[in-house]
């Protein structure tokens, strides 16, 4: 059956509601359960460590654990020469406990590099490689086996259209070259791990998108330990299905794991720079809802039908209340991009989203 005859089914059986009997906002599916590949969020784990309601909601709905921030370098190394993974260690035993994946986000990233880091980068440029490999080694090493997966790199590219990222220290001192070493090194760390190339955009920029496939097929060509290829998928209402479908049957292709890593569905526009957020919607109407649970069924149908079984690594949500989205501070603006409102209750999204993945 062709993909939009199966988009517009659920429409012609159930009509245009995506809300649930009264008694299910009480006792609602399980996202994990229903679905058969890892569902995961992202958890700042201070303050979500002492909040038991999005506790309750985190161990009902997810079987796999992204740390928004406590696993990025700028978190687990502010000063030189000191690693502080008690966060870490602390997640891990959360995740052991309620029986959830642990995916690690992420290796090198531009934007959570420490400022002694570039300072030191700038001065030495040996000193940065053999930086990364011993971060990398240490890190990696004693979570082996721990961490089921990892960004490697997240964001190596140019925001926008084709290319490798030029506003990144690693790229300005060691080359494109840093991407491909980190993945050897992560391997050589842990080679049992899965490890993603992970960045923003990929399903709607074409030209980023082809640059990206170019530079994994090369990899794989060349014996990189490259093993999936991680879609952030921040989008926005307006993003057609069409080109999302296309671009994820193109990555497909490629053989690798595909994740989903940071799905969330806003109604207004931005740059994809901090504060450059348009707000051309300024409330959520029922109307909206409904259609935002639309995407997020069409999405969650999407990843099913179009990402062979063998391939499909997951779909993880960044964050999962429209409380704690990181679009409105980051952005500047209101918006309503997750599953669950500001008073943690259900939003259609949940069911939407529910209904794609059952
Ligand atoms: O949501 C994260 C926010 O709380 C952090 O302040 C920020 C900087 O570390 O990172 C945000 O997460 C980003 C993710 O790590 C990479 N892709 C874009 C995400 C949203 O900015």
């Amino acid at each position: 059956m062709k993909l939009r005859y199966i988009l517009i089914t659920p429409f012609l059986l159930f009509g245009c509601s995506w809300l649930p009997p009264e008694d299910e906002f009480i006792d609602v599916d399980s996202l994990h359960t229903i679905s058969n590949f890892p569902i995961g969020s992202a958890v700042r784990f201070v303050p979500f460590k002492d909040d038991p309601a999005l506790q309750r909601l985190q161990k009902h709905h997810f079987d796999s654990y992204t740390a928004g921030n406590d696993m990025k370098m700028n978190s687990i190394m502010p000063e030189e020469g000191v690693y502080d993974f008690s966060l870490i260690d602390a997640i891990l035993a959360y995740t052991q406990e309620t029986d959830q994946r642990l995916f690690g986000h992420n290796l090198i990233w531009h934007s959570s590099t420490p400022s002694w880091v570039k300072e030191k980068a700038q001065k030495d440029p040996e000193w940065l490689s053999d930086f990364m490999k011993r971060y990398i080694y240490t890190y990696v090493g004693r979570y082996r086996g721990a961490v089921h997966g990892w960004d490697v790199v997240n964001e190596g590219l140019r925001t926008k259209g084709g290319g490798y990222r030029e506003d990144s220290i690693w790229y300005e001192v060691l080359g494109s070259r840093y991407i491909e070493q980190s993945f050897h090194y992560a391997h050589e760390a842990d080679p049992e791990a899965v490890l993603f190339y992970n960045d923003f955009n990929t399903e709607r920029d074409l030209e980023k998108f082809n640059f990206m496939i170019d530079m994994v097929e090369d990899f794989i060509k060349r014996g990189v330990p490259i093993s999936g290829i991680g879609f952030q998928m921040h989008i926005r209402m307006d993003i057609p299905n069409e080109v999302i479908a296309s671009t994820l049957r193109r990555a497909a292709d490629t053989g690798l794991q595909i994740h989903l890593s940071e799905v969330d569905i806003i109604f207004n526009h931005h740059d994809d720079t901090r504060g450059g957020g348009v707000q051309k919607l300024t409330t959520l109407t029922p109307k909206m809802e409904q259609a935002q649970a639309q995407k997020y069924y069409e999405l969650a149908l999407m990843y099913q039908k179009l990402i062979p079984a063998d391939q499909q690594y997951g779909i993880t949500l960044w964050g999962f209340n429209d409380r704690d989205t990181w679009i409105r501070p980051f952005f500047g603006i209101q918006d309503w991009p997750t599953i669950y409102d500001e008073r943690l209750q259900p939003k259609p999204a949940l069911y939407g989203f529910l209904k794609g993945l059952r």
